[in-house]
C-alpha cells in the first residue's frame, strides 16, 4: 500500500513529465511548420527564378542588304543616279517585315522609290535619311529588289556622293557572328558632264539601265561634249 506523500510525489511527476511532452511535441509542430514555410517559400522562389533564367529569345533570322548605283557612274550634277536595294532572308525564321533605313549625303536629293512605307519627299536634300516599313513575310530564302533614285544636285561640286543602307527586322535578330552583312554603301564619282569619259557613256548606253530622266540628261551632256559622236550612239543603240 502506498503512503500518502509518495502517491503525491508520483502525481507531480507525471505532471511534470506531461508538460515536458507536450513542450516537446509543441517544438516539433513549430520546427515542421517552420520547415513546410520555408520549403513552400524555396518552391515559390525557384519557381520565379526559372521563369526568369528561361528568357522568350526573339526568333534569329539572317538578313542581308546589298546596295549598288545602276545606270551611271560617274553620275553629273543635274543628272540622277539610281541605286538598287536588294534584301536577302537566309533564315532559319520567316521575318514578319522589314525595315530599311537609308541615309544618303550631300549632293543627293530624293525623287523616288518603288519601296513602300517610306517617310520621305521628293526633293529632300542630303545629308538625310529615312526608312521604309515593309510590310509583309519574308520567308527564308527568299528575296526582295527595290530602286531609289536620286538628283544630283546640278550644284554640287563634290567628287563623290555617297548612300547607305541598313535592313532589319523588328523582333527578329541576325545571329552572331553575322554570316551577311545587314548594311551596304555605296559611293558613286561626280564629274562635270564634259569630263564624262566616250568609254562610260558608250557603256551606259548600251546597257540601257536608267531611268529616261538621267539616259535624257547624260545625252544632253554629251551632245554638249562630244557633238557627233552623239549621233553614232544613237545608230548603235
Ligand atoms: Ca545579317
Amino acid at each position: 500500500m502506498s503512503h500518502p506523500q509518495q502517491i503525491k510525489g508520483q502525481t507531480g511527476y507525471k505532471r511534470w513529465l506531461l508538460a515536458i511532452s507536450l513542450a516537446l511535441l509543441l517544438i516539433v509542430i513549430l520546427t515542421v511548420g517552420a520547415w513546410a514555410a520555408s520549403a513552400a517559400e524555396l518552391s515559390s522562389s525557384s519557381t520565379s527564378k526559372s521563369v526568369l533564367l528561361q528568357p522568350t529569345l526573339p526568333p534569329p533570322a539572317d538578313l542581308e542588304l546589298i546596295k549598288h548605283d545602276i545606270g551611271y557612274d560617274p553620275a553629273v550634277p543635274g543628272g540622277q543616279v539610281v541605286y538598287n536595294v536588294q534584301v536577302c532572308n537566309y533564315g532559319p525564321a520567316t521575318v514578319p517585315s522589314i525595315v530599311i533605313e537609308d541615309t544618303f549625303g550631300a549632293g543627293l536629293i530624293f525623287a523616288q522609290t518603288n519601296a513602300p512605307g517610306c517617310n520621305v519627299a521628293a526633293g529632300t536634300a542630303g545629308p538625310a535619311a529615312f526608312t521604309c516599313e515593309i510590310a509583309g513575310a519574308l520567308a527564308s530564302g527568299q528575296c526582295l529588289g527595290f530602286e531609289f533614285t536620286f538628283d544630283v544636285d546640278p550644284n554640287y561640286q563634290g567628287a563623290t556622293v555617297e548612300n547607305c543602307a541598313t535592313v532589319s527586322s523588328p523582333g527578329v535578330f541576325d545571329p552572331v557572328p553575322d554570316p551577311h552583312p545587314n548594311s551596304d554603301c555605296e559611293s558613286t564619282a561626280v564629274v562635270p558632264p564634259t569630263a564624262v569619259g566616250l568609254a562610260g557613256l558608250q557603256a551606259s548606253a548600251t546597257n540601257s539601265p536608267a531611268p529616261a530622266a538621267a539616259t535624257g540628261l547624260a545625252a544632253a551632256g554629251l551632245a554638249a561634249a562630244f557633238g557627233g559622236t552623239l549621233i553614232w550612239l544613237r545608230r548603235r543603240r
